[in-house]
């Protein structure tokens, strides 16, 4: 029994559980306990700490896990990055005190940071000749300038919100990072094949992430126009209609693209048109 590791609650929770259950691997939520097993596929999930994730998985008393890379990173522990999962994306940046001069890296020589995130940093600093004093805190590492407690941050940023709010301006960025499938080194194989079956459909989740299925009708005479303007796997799906001189169409659509899209496709006498959710793409 393959047995993977996710964070019990925080930022990664919901969606680790929700791309688990999208590949099929579901677990009867009103009773949740520490180390469950999936009702339909050979995994048991055990929830812990996002800190904690590592070093089980590199123990192997946990053979998978999904945790944010930058724990991978700063933790150190021997794991295998098997997949990265395309969401939980945050980068680790150093920020100082928005009214602060800065021209450059040597601004940190010799200046107060304050971190959870002590050991990247530090060799972010050897590589580039920096000298700084490292302070370790965990939590709340933006108010450490406000409170005299340090002169930067070295901390994770998403939206930026939380430096604006604390009168810190971002000057450089370190570590992107997103949450990762991680594997315990050298899995039997009859586990390995379980992770790849799990890894290929998180694939195939993934890959419907920001996409819509598109149909519409056009007159044929535009239809070779309408396949220039439509992105598509193969190439769109065309089906004849009752009524002459028409065609129905299918397709995948980037959602980025989504609007300027339907707007080619009205231009050119496009009706009926409708977007639909997608849920995997598996190839
Ligand atoms: O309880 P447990 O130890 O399991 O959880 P935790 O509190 O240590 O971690 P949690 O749940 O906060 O975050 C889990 C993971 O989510 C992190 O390790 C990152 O990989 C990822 N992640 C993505 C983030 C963010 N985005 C994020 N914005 N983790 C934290 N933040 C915090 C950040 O520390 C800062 O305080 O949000 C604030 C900044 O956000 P913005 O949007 O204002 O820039
Ligand atoms: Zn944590």
């Amino acid at each position: 029994m393959l047995r993977i590791a996710i964070q019990t609650k925080g930022r990664l929770n919901e969606q680790s559980l929700g791309l688990l259950r999208e590949a099929g691997v579901t677990i009867r939520e009103e009773k949740r306990k520490f180390l469950m097993r999936a009702a339909d596929f050979p995994v048991e999930i055990l929830f812990l700490r996002d800190d904690d994730i590592p070093q089980t998985v590199s123990m192997g008393a946990a053979d998978l896990g999904i945790v944010g890379y930058n724990e991978v990173a700063e933790r150190g522990y021997n794991v295998e990055i098997l997949q990265k999962l395309g969401f939980g994306g945050c980068r680790i940046s150093l920020a100082i005190p928005k009214t602060e001069k800065y021209e450059g890296l040597s601004y940190f020589n010799g200046k107060r940071i304050a971190t959870s995130y002590p050991n990247v940093l530090q060799r972010f600093f050897d590589e580039k000749g920096i000298n700084a004093k490292i302070h370790t805190i965990t939590g709340s590492v933006e108010i450490a300038p406000a409170a005299g407690l340090a002169d930067a941050i070295f901390d994770i940023v998403s939206s930026g919100g939380t430096l604006i709010s604390n009168g810190l301006v971002e000057v450089e960025q370190i570590l992107q990072s997103e949450a990762v499938l991680i594997g315990t080194p050298g899995l039997s194989e009859e586990k390995m094949a379980v992770a790849r079956q799990l890894m290929s459909r998180f694939e195939s989740v993934q890959k419907g992430y920001g996409k819509k299925y598109l149909l519409l009708n056009i007159p044929m005479s535009a239809l070779d126009e309408a396949v220039k303007i439509l992105p598509a796997m193969r190439s769109p799906t065309v089906i004849p209609l009752a009524q002459k001189d028409w065609c129905s169409m299918q397709t995948v659509v980037d959602e980025s693209v989504l609007w300027s899209t339907i707007e080619k496709l009205k231009a050119i006498g496009a009706e009926d048109i409708l977007v639909l959710a997608l849920e995997k793409i598996v190839l």
